[in-house]
């Protein structure tokens, strides 16, 4: 009896440090909320981005492309990023210079910088030798890659994932013939931990980690506890841990599943992506959104990493939306961002037409640098859906109701839909093929606002369709069925 006294108060000690330690904080600055990929972005692009765009639209943070050297493919796919030959900084975004002066560039203007972390493999088999984005070379089909160094002996035995519920194939085989890398040897581990440590040190906030369903959670726990505390020297905090997101797809009643991670950090709630998808296309009606977040399966929000479309699957067929939809696309991001779930990031493409297309590249395959017009919309190749007004003005959205709950949900039983967030915001959506004509609560303080969809506020004038609450909080609201944008979205931050 007397040592059960003993133990469980010690058993709670340890478990509230082990919460204290999760690493589910993204160090977000000030209300921001949203964190956009920069899909294939330069550094030195990015580190503008942050000053020019993404701080004063209150992006929260960037997900940049992977970082270290990668092989160099034929026709140079954005693919071959996922291919590493070493832990040095240098790619086709920038070397270690470029990338160092845009993580102080962004969190001085507190946009937190996200890297893509592949901690699963190296690359896959090359004819002959392999030559890396830093000049490194390596002889993949030998597993020697000299540049860390790797031999044989750092990698499990070759294998084929045929059986994607058989575990030990899925975390031991090779995922697309890439060379799996044995995260229980210690050599292997020390080098994945001192090249997260290096990131950190260069002012990070946290990583994504690559396939992480094909590591075992047991080998990450301990890679993650092993990481240094973040970077004091960029803002953050003593003891602060790196903010994790793993990958892990899981459509449910999956061998390894999210739950054996989402202890350790966020996980990507592919769910999530798959269907609001489904819902925007017309496959399902909007009014059972009402229910959207763990009701339907997904993980709790704190832990939920959400998306419309992420680079994998915007690249699949099925129910997934991109940016080839536009109009159902930022109706499925407006409510991404307007409904109190998960923690988001906004997708920002190149545009393609086939799954392999390389980023915009010049004749000698340096990616060329995003080029925007008088509104601010890029040209050259690019699509930055974060460039989209619909899109950041739904990031303000967000940063203006932090802290509020869902309330007065309104549907018209079919694919009209209405939602308040507290007194800070309103959002309407129509998917119907006929108008949505209206009075609706909105919830706000009596005055007139500009709907941020249809425009936005500007010098005090509204660019966009005005609205006018009763001192009631009541709203005439009309979204016709053929109008180019099926939102519309009033906050305080746009009370004219
Ligand atoms: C991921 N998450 O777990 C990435 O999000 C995804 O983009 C990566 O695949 C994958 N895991 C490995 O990091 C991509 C791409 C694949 C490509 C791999 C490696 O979707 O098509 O595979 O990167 O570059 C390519 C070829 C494939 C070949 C493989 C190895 O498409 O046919 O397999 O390289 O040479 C023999
Ligand atoms: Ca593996």
């Amino acid at each position: 009896m007397a040592k059960l006294a003993l133990f469980i108060p010690l058993l709670t000690a340890c478990l509230m440090a082990t919460v204290a330690r999760a690493q589910h904080n993204p160090h977000w600055w000030g209300n921001r909320n949203t964190i956009v990929h920069l899909f294939e972005w330069k550094w030195s692009d990015i580190a503008n981005e942050c000053e020019n765009f993404l701080a004063p639209q209150g992006y929260a943070g960037v997900q940049v492309s992977p970082v270290n050297e990668n092989i160099i493919s034929a026709g140079r796919p954005w693919w071959e990023r996922y291919q590493p030959i070493s832990y040095k900084l240098i790619t086709r975004s920038g070397n270690e210079l470029d990338f160092a002066s845009m993580v102080r560039r962004c969190n001085d203007v507190g946009v937190r910088i996200y890297v893509d972390v592949l901690l699963n493999h190296m690359s896959g088999d090359f004819e002959g030798t392999a030559v890396g984005t830093g000049g490194s070379v390596a002889e993949p089909s030998k597993k020697s890659f000299p540049a860390v160094p790797y031999t044989a002996a750092d990698f499990h035995p070759s294998c084929d994932i045929t059986d994607w519920n058989d575990r030990f194939q899925v975390q031991q085989c090779e995922l697309v013939g890439l060379k799996d890398l044995d995260q229980g040897n210690n050599w292997v581990r020390t080098q994945l931990i001192a090249f997260l440590d290096h990131l950190i040190q260069l002012g990070v906030a946290g990583f994504r980690v690559d396939a992480a369903k094909h590591m075992a959670a047991s080998d990450l726990k301990f890679i993650y506890d092993n990481v240094r505390d973040l970077n004091t020297d960029h803002g953050f905090p003593n003891n602060a841990r790196a903010f994790i997101f793993q990958e892990v797809i899981d459509h449910g009643h999956e061998t390894v599943s999210r739950e054996e991670y989402n202890q350790l950090g966020a996980v990507t709630e592919f769910r999530f992506s798959e269907e609001i998808g489904k819902a925007f296309r017309g496959h399902n009606t909007l009014k059972w959104l009402q229910s959207w977040g763990t009701a339907w399966g997904f993980l709790p929000s704190e832990q939920a990493l959400t998306f419309v479309d992420n680079h994998d699957n915007q690249r699949d067929s099925g129910e997934v939306l991109n940016y080839k939809s536009p109009k159902q696309y930022k109706m499925a991001t407006a409510f991404h961002l307007a409904y109190p779930y998960g923690i988001s990031r906004v997708m920002s493409s190149f545009g393609f037409d086939d799954r392999d297309q390389a980023p915009p590249q010049d004749a000698s395959e340096n990616i060329i640098s995003p080029q925007f017009d008088v509104e601010g919309a890029c040209t050259n190749g690019w699509i930055c859906e974060h460039r989209w007004r619909q899109i950041y003005n739904m990031v303000g959205f967000k940063n203006a109701v932090r802290g509020t709950g869902l309330s007065n949900w309104w549907d018209n039983g079919d694919n009209q839909v209405a939602f308040c967030r507290g007194s800070k915001g309103f959002i309407a959506f129509n998917n119907n093929n006929y108008d949505l004509n209206e009075t609706l609560q909105t919830c706000l303080p009596a005055g007139t606002y500009c709907d941020v969809i249809s425009g936005a506020k500007l010098n005090g004038a509204c660019a966009g369709k005005s609205v006018t609450v009763d001192g009631n909080g009541y709203a005439h609201i009309s979204i016709g069925a053929n109008e180019f944008d099926g939102v519309l979205a009033l906050h305080a931050d746009a009370k004219l």
